[in-house]
This record gives structure tokens, sequence and C-alpha cells, in this order.
């Protein structure tokens, strides 16, 4: 029997998925070989986009979870022109676009970095989040329209996070989100069964959502279920395609080399190559070809999509016509421009902990940017995101009128959802927890700043001085973790993430400010449980956007520099009356960024740090954070170096030695 144009362009996927891994001698073919035919039916009869614009905002979006399945996506979309030929037979090469795991590109229709599995899928749950926020805030109806295809495989579905994006995705009735589940029973090193006997759709469905399940290499089962999916209201579906790994792939005597681990991560490799190549269809010596018929189906699926788009660009145009404000309010929110925000409004309370000063800046955020999406994961109170929860309300299922996203106890969930908001463009979103839980979330933060996704980490309880919570709760090695993440640079040469400590409420102001101003890097923010003491009268907080400045009240030439970020800061204030009542003369030094400080000219960093002059540097964390601002042959740090304790916050620093008096006798040892 003869193939029909469908069954052509999945094999023509699969040749070249095969053909590239072959020619790259790495990647990994088989899992792309079984997903070949869901993603053709999808690309070639589902997924709504405007090909003269990718970024088109009201478009569908496919977010890949196992990126190690990028072989699949770039033949993909080499059948719906988005890479050459010539590009697909450059996998994984020095300069080539078609590197080792896909990577966020919109003009070449890739939505998403993947690689790390679990996340991928979760930023399509933020992303289907942020188009119900979009229609429910502007009124389009260009985002009731759009839907967010998700694509997982076994190993995103054994991830931990998996379970956090569905219970997220079935409390808010995501019923614009579809998820694919390539279920091949094979991974990198077994079987499934070896270490999965759930029953993924028992637990989907008790989760909350439409499941199906089918024949995954089936394009009429494909469809059918597509088309059912599309239908389901209020919940989000999934589809559990059972798909062959390495499906018409042979060995190198000609046995079927299909459903076999050994597809997944490697070349399928010389014979076994060439007959899986031939069983498809290709030829082994020319295989980087686009059938003609396959030419024909997308050609005609370009067609198509052109009168969709147009047809849909009339709605937004008859929308913009009649609600001009709201379009240009739209226009503005997806030119990731900063949003314009009258700081004046923001009124601080004198000797405040920085969470509450956050507190007050994201009830002004809350006022003036109604683009901004502010999330916590169950610590609203605590974190202080009730600031912006105060002028707003949550989103429910049915409700996302609100500005406010309860992520409930799952942090890397909470994170992934505000990064797949970001991608999919629009809206800012915001997320808060406990500082010692960004553990929780590290992987997600490395995902953010590798993509510069402008999202803004909110984490409080900065330091031991949570005190009675005990050790569990006190972070001391997380502001370490979180600064290398200003040190290493993105693929833009910036710094991968901006990481601000403020001393007091007012500089907490303008670490909001910047925070708000970045708009091309993710933004950490850490900020005090504890009140903190004004910085002294007069200070230049503006001063704060170099990362590190002088301190008002301090003296010329000083004899000794003292450097903190944060609540150290008005430690080394107090410190600093008793070092002066020795005659000495003293300069304080706050940093709230050390990344930002070193982006500064190297003339500013002198200025404020002159080499030759005795420094002391004070952190409630790992020495580490200020060793590189401090010289060993300059002074010396004071820092936390064990877990911390349980007991009163006051008794902590008496015992740890974070008080006035150890300021003056650590800097007395200097002379
Ligand atoms: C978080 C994470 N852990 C481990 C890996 C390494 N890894 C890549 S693919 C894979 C197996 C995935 O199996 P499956 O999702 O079923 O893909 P298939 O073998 O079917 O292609 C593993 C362990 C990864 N990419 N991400
Ligand atoms: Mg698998």
């Amino acid at each position: 029997m003869s193939k029909n144009a469908t069954q052509l362009a999945a094999d023509n996927i699969r040749i070249l998925a095969a053909s590239m891994v072959e020619k790259a001698k790495s990647g990994h073919p088989g899992g792309a070989m079984g997903g070949a035919d869901f993603i053709n039916v999808l690309y070639s009869e589902y997924l709504q986009y405007d090909p003269k614009n990718p970024s088109w905002v009201g478009r569908d979006r496919f977010f890949l979870d196992p990126g190690h399945m990028a072989p699949m996506l770039y033949a993909q979309l080499a059948l719906a022109g988005k890479f050459t030929l010539e590009e697909c037979a450059q996998l994984r090469q020095w300069g080539s676009p078609t590197t080792g795991h896909p990577e966020f590109e919109i003009a070449r229709g890739i939505e998403n970095t993947s690689g790390p599995l679990g996340q991928g899928h979760v930023f399509a749950v933020g992303a289907a989040i942020a188009a119900k926020f979009l229609a429910a805030h502007t009124g389009n109806p260009t985002f009731e329209k759009e839907t967010i295809y998700a694509y997982i495989s076994d190993g995103g579905v054994q991830e931990e996070i998996s379970q956090g994006g569905a219970r997220i995705a079935a409390t808010l009735g995501l019923d614009n989100l579809i998820m694919f589940y390539d279920s091949n029973d094979i991974q990198l090193s077994t079987e499934t069964k070896v270490v999965m006997t759930e029953d993924t759709a028992a637990k989907y469905r008790a989760l909350g959502w439409d499941v199906q399940e089918i024949n995954g290499n089936d394009a009429d089962q494909i469809r059918k279920a597509l088309d059912k999916a599309k239908a389901v209201k209020g919940k989000p579906a999934l589809i559990i395609g059972k798909c062959i790994m390495g499906k018409g792939a042979l060995k190198e005597d000609g046995s079927s080399y299909e459903r076999n681990c050994k597809t997944h991560g490697a070349p399928l490799g010389g014979d076994a190559y060439k007959n899986t190549i031939k069983n498809l269809g290709g030829d082994p010596e020319n295989p980087f070809v686009i059938f003609s018929e396959v030419k024909e189906l997308y050609a005609k699926r370009a067609e198509e999509l052109a009168k969709i788009a147009a047809a849909r660009h009339a709605e937004e145009d008859a929308w913009a016509k009649a609600n001009p404000e709201k379009a240009s309010a739209q226009a503005d929110w997806f030119s990731g421009k900063a949003p314009k925000i009258d700081w004046s409004k923001c009124v601080q309370k004198d000797n405040d902990a920085t969470r509450s000063a956050s507190a007050a800046c994201l009830g002004v955020l809350a006022e003036q940017v109604p683009n901004m999406i502010c999330a916590s994961a169950d610590l609203s109170n605590s974190d202080k995101t009730d600031g912006f929860l105060k002028k707003t309300h949550a989103f429910t299922a049915g409700d996302f009128s609100g500005a406010f996203f309860q992520a409930g106890v799952a942090e890397l969930t909470m994170a992934c959802c505000c990064i797949g908001m970001a991608l999919h463009g629009g809206v800012i979103p915001a997320c808060g927890t406990f500082f010692v839980f960004s553990d929780y979330m590290k992987p997600a933060v490395r995902m953010a700043a590798l993509m510069e996704l402008p999202v803004k980490f909110i984490w409080t309880h900065d330091a031991f001085r949570v005190g009675e919570d005990g050790p569990t709760h006190e972070p001391v090695e997380q502001e370490a973790q979180i600064r290398l993440m200003e040190k290493l640079k993105n693929h833009h040469g910036k710094n991968s993430t901006l990481v601000l400590r403020p001393a007091d409420a007012k500089e907490t102001t303008e670490a909001w400010k910047l925070a708000m101003e970045n708009t091309d890097t993710p933004t950490a923010l850490i900020f005090s449980r504890q009140n903190i003491t004004n910085l002294p009268e007069g200070n230049n907080y503006a001063e704060a956007a170099k990362g590190a400045y002088i301190v008002a009240g301090s003296d010329e030439n000083p004899d000794v520099i003292l450097v903190a970020s944060g609540s150290e800061v008005s430690t080394l204030v107090a410190g600093a009356e008793l070092i002066r009542k020795d005659g000495k003369k003293v300069r304080i030094v706050s940093v709230p960024s050390e990344g930002l400080f070193r982006s500064q000219s190297k003339e500013y960093q002198k200025s404020i740090l002159p080499a030759g002059v005795k420094k002391f540097g004070l952190t409630a964390g790992l020495p580490v954070n200020l060793q590189g601002l401090v010289p060993e042959s300059e002074g010396s740090v004071w820092g936390l170096e064990s877990f911390g304790f349980s007991a009163p916050y006051k008794v902590l620093d008496e015992k740890l030695g974070f008080t006035a008096q150890n300021v003056y006798e650590q800097v007395k040892k200097l002379f």
C-alpha cells in the first residue's frame, strides 16, 4: 500500500532525525523517531501560527519538554521552513542553530529551551496561565483562541515537577493546555517498567485532567484525540500516545531495532543506519531531502495558515479599533520594555524589615503595572508578596481577572510557571518564597538565566536571623550560590542574573526599581525578615544602581573601609561609631550587588574600594560572599562558616559575632 502524505512526512522526520544524529555522531534518534507521527499531525493540521510573523502574540505555542528529542523538532521545523536541510546536517556543531538541545528562538519556532527533563512542560502550564490572564485583562479575543501544546516523555512524567505542574493546570482549569505524553516504555538505561509501575492515566484523571489513551503512531487516532482535547472545557487535556521507540529502525542484519534502549541516545550506526533509512523510503547516500509530497503538504498548510492568521488578525484589528487604549497597552506589554513607574508613590517606613519594604514596592507595582503577575509558594504573608495580593486577587479556575498566582508549596513548579509566563510574553512575572528554599528553584533560575528572561525572584528571610526556626530555615550558603549566577555571563556577555540584597527600606525601593528596569535577565531580590535601622541621613540611594557605593556619613581618606550587603551594613554603621572613638577614619560601603559593581568602570570601582586601604567585610553568609572585594592581604571577612542554630535572632547575633562590638574588635586586629 502506498503511503499518504502524512505518513511520508512522518517518515521524512524520522529520516532527517536519524541522519542528523548519524552525521553528528551524537544525539538521540529513538525518541524522535517515535514521536514523529504526533508532531507531524500537530504541525501540518493543528498548530496555528503566522508563517510571516513568528512572534504573533496570538499564536499557538508548542513546548517541548524532552530536549533530547531536538532532532524531531528541527526536522519538523525544517518541513515548516524554519530550518534549512544544511542547518539540520550541522546538528550539534559550533555556531550551528541546530544545537544539542533546543534553545529558545521565537523566529525559528522554538518556544523554549529544554533539556533538564520536567521543566519544559511546566513552562507550558505557565504560558497557558499567561494566555488566560491576557484574555481576561485585555478582552482581546485572540487570547481565548490560543492553544498551548506541551510534549512530555517518560522522563518528564517521572520528574517530581510533573506533579506540581499537573496540580496547578487542573486546579486552575487550564483548558487551553493540551499535553501529549510520548509513552514509549523505554528510557535511557532501562525499560520504564523497571522504575515506574503507576497508572499514569488514572493519576492525571485523579488530578483533574481529561485523559485519552491512543496509539501515538496512528495519525487518525492522533487527529481524533486532538479534536476531542480541543473541545474539552474547564480542564487541561492529556493525550497518552503509546509510541514505538525508534519506529522504523532496523539493525545491521535487517531485523527490527524498534523498542530498544540503545536507540535512545546514540547514532543507529553503520549498516543499521543504512537499513533504517532505506526502510523508511530514504536514500542513505543522500538523506537530507524533503520528499515532494511532503513539500506539497506543508505548502498547503502554509496557505491555510496564511488564511487562518489573516482571519485572526482581522478579529484582533476589530478589537483594537473598538478598544484603542487596551490595544496600546497590549502593544506596550509585548514590547518587553520596562514599564513606567512613579516610584514617588512608594512610601517606606523607617527602620523597616526589607521584606516589608518590598511589600510597599509590590503594592505600588500592583497599582501601576497592570500586566504584572505575582506568585507565592504558600508564604504570601511571610514573604510579603501580600503587599501585591492586597491590591488584587488570586487566580481561580474560570477567573483570571486578578493578578496573583497562589502556587501552593511547590517552589520549582512556581518558578517554572513564571518562566512559562515570561516565555509567553505580555506579562511580567515575580514569585516569592523563603531564601533557604531557593535551593528548590535553582534549576529553574538557571534556565531563566540561559533564556535571558526577566523573571523576578523574591527571597525573604535572608539569613540566620530567621532565628527560632533553626538551621533548616536559615540560609547560609544560598547567597554564595546565587551570586555565582552574577559571575556567569549569558550568551550576550551580560551577567546572567542580577542579584540584589538591599541594606534598608529605602535601598529596597532602589532594588525593586533596578529589578523592574532589568528586562533581559532574571533578577533575584534578597530581603530580611527582621527590622533594619535606616542607613544614615543623607544617604544617596540612587547610587545603589552602581552595585556598590559609599554610605552617607563616611569619612574622607579612610583608614579602613567596611563592606557589606543587606542588614549587615547597619551593623557596620554601628561598629564604625566604636572604631571612630579610637581616632580612625571609616568608610562604609553598601554592596547590594557585586556583579553590578564589577560591571562599572575600573575607575569607579577603585574610587569605592581603593587598593592599599585596610578593609573589613561582614556577611551573614559564607565569607566568600565578600572575599572578592576584601583581599586577604588588605583585611578580613567575618562570615558564617557553619549551619545556623535555633535561638532568638538577637541571641544569635551575639553568639555568632554580628554585633557592633565584634566589628570593632575584628577591625582593631587589622592595625
Ligand atoms: C533532569 C534530567 N535528568 C536527566 C537527564 C538525562 N536524560 C536525558 S533523556 C533521559 C531518559 C529519558 O527517557 P524518556 O523521557 O523516556 O525519553 P526516550 O528515551 O523515550 O527518548 C535522561 C535520563 C535529563 N536530560 N534531565
Ligand atoms: Mg521514553
